[in-house]
């Protein structure tokens, strides 16, 4: 996923021309600094916000530390991450559950939001947790949205409260009695929303707030809406007043203005994000990783969680032999399975430093021209073959590339790109081997990181990773 892709690659064409100097002046500061502003103001992030950011980074960089140091862009690099990181919220913005018994939490938006995608998200998350949430279906004024809230509930497992007919705040009421009798912990009560902020619909927030007393207010914002968002937020947390937000819709062509804006005009923390339209694409919130990501970092953290989450402890076993003894075309061919699961390559060089940009220059395609061909070329092979790559030759590559409708410049590219992988899971063996001492076993943890995806677990290898990457797609 791109983030702000627009904001995002100003932001790296700025600090690439800063690296391409060398020693930096107060003028070159200065013209960075003039784009930065540009790009913030152009990503529509309130005028004030980006006012005070671009102040408070332009004092940090000019600073005779920065300037005169060996790597000032770098340096430069390091304190817009810093601030960007601040803006967004530095403090920890988890879920905060209390002990009373169901906990409450409460979604309010306006109409169209995500809320009710949110709602049902969120009681996906939790139920991965070991909760038993429970949905409270308070939007009456659409005739679909108690339907569209109970089909959610049914595809997740959640079970929905629907009081048709009944007031909201009765409804309300009546799902925590409900939570209780079901023995469930959660309630996560879905209000209506308006098109526009209206006394009606904040009245009705309030009075369902006073009735149910949730522990937790959330608010639903969608990401698209720029920074009109911050009018909103604040009509809302004069009135309701809320613990956090709902970012939705991070995956379209937002700017990012109502993201980076948000915290600092409302003082209200992000709590979690919403990538998507399927029940998975909804992720707490983590300000540092956003910034690397708006920055071009990469987020290798996310991916190596994915990973972790996904990869079964017979996986991991499986990842930790074939680390031991070299990898094999069949479990290369597994590992682009798994990638698959994952959400294909295109989600996974995305979360690599530079990985947005790498993926807009191959134009999206990546999936299917990795997967596809790659595939066919490793079915084209023998079984003796994928046990044991040294021995595929020139006359079996030329067999290969026939067999699978591939030019043998294709079956070399790939037996080179499987070389070089092996090569460094040879250094992450090493690494491996260092950290768990003489004769001890790999961590759970070090084990489910390998698992699903080889070598792409090493973090210290992001740049030779990238190399990689790049030469895939060349
Ligand atoms: N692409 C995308 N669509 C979303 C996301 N969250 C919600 N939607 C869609 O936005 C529309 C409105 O969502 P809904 O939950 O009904 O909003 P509500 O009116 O606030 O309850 C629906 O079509 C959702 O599928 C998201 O993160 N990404
Ligand atoms: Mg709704």
């Amino acid at each position: 996923m791109a983030v702000f892709g627009n904001l995002s690659n100003r932001l790296q064409d700025t600090f690439e021309g800063l690296r391409s100097k060398g020693r930096l002046t107060e003028a070159d500061i200065d013209t960075a600094m003039r784009e930065v502003r540009m790009a913030l103001l152009e990503a529509d992030v309130n005028f004030k916000v980006v006012k005070d950011f671009v102040a408070k980074t332009k004092e940090r960089c000019l600073t005779s530390e920065v300037l005169e140091s060996l790597t000032p862009a770098q340096n430069v690099v390091k304190i817009v991450l810093e601030e960007l990181t601040d803006l967004l919220g530095t403090t920890e913005s988890k879920l905060v559950l209390t002990s009373r018994i169901p906990n409450v939490i409460m979604l309010v938006g306006l109409q169209g939001s995500g809320k009710t995608t949110a709602a049902a998200k969120l009681a996906n998350l939790l139920k991965a947790q070991g909760h038993a949430p429970l949905l409270a279906a308070c939007d009456v004024y659409r005739p679909a949205a108690a339907d569209q809230l109970e089909t959610l509930g049914n595809e997740l497992g959640v079970k929905v409260f629907r009081g048709d007919g009944q007031h909201p705040v009765q409804i309300a009421r009546d799902a925590v009695r409900a939570a209780v009798d079901g023995m469930k912990d959660i309630v996560i009560v879905d209000t209506a929303g308006r098109l526009q902020v209206d006394e009606a619909m904040m009245q009705e927030a309030a009075d369902i707030k006073a009735a149910v007393k949730p522990d937790q207010i959330l608010m639903v914002v969608d990401s698209m809406t720029g920074q009109d968002i911050v009018n909103v937020v604040t009509a809302f947390a004069e009135r309701v007043d809320f613990d956090g937000v709902i970012m939705t819709k991070l995956d379209g062509d937002a700017r990012g203005g109502g993201a980076l804006s948000v915290r600092s005009v409302t003082g209200k923390p992000i709590k979690f994000i919403s990538t998507g339209e399927k029940p998975d694409a909804f992720e707490v919130f983590h300000p540092d990783r956003m910034a690397r990501r708006i920055l071009g970092m990469g987020d290798m953290v996310s991916v190596i969680e994915k990973v972790s989450a996904q990869a079964d402890e017979e996986q991991a076993e499986a990842a930790a032999r074939m680390l031991q003894r070299g990898m094999t075309f069949d479990d290369f061919l597994a590992q682009l399975k798994s990638i698959e699961k994952l959400g294909g390559f295109a989600s996974i060089i995305s979360s690599l430093p530079g990985g947005d940009r790498l993926l807009d220059k191959a134009g999206g395609q990546i999936d299917e021209r990795m997967t596809k061909r790659t595939e066919a070329i490793i079915m084209s092979m023998t079984k003796e073959e994928r046990a044991k790559p040294q021995i595929i030759n020139g006359s079996r590559r030329a067999r290969i590339a026939r067999g699978a409708g591939v030019e043998v410049y294709d079956v070399n590219a790939l037996i080179k790109q499987f070389n070089q992988i092996n090569k460094m899971m040879g250094k992450m063996r090493a690494q491996v081997g260092d950290a768990k001492g003489k004769g001890g076993r790999m961590s759970k943890r070090a084990r489910r990181m390998m698992g699903g995806l080889g070598g792409l677990g090493d973090v210290a290898s992001q740049a030779e990773m990238q190399r990689m990457m790049r030469d895939m797609f060349k």
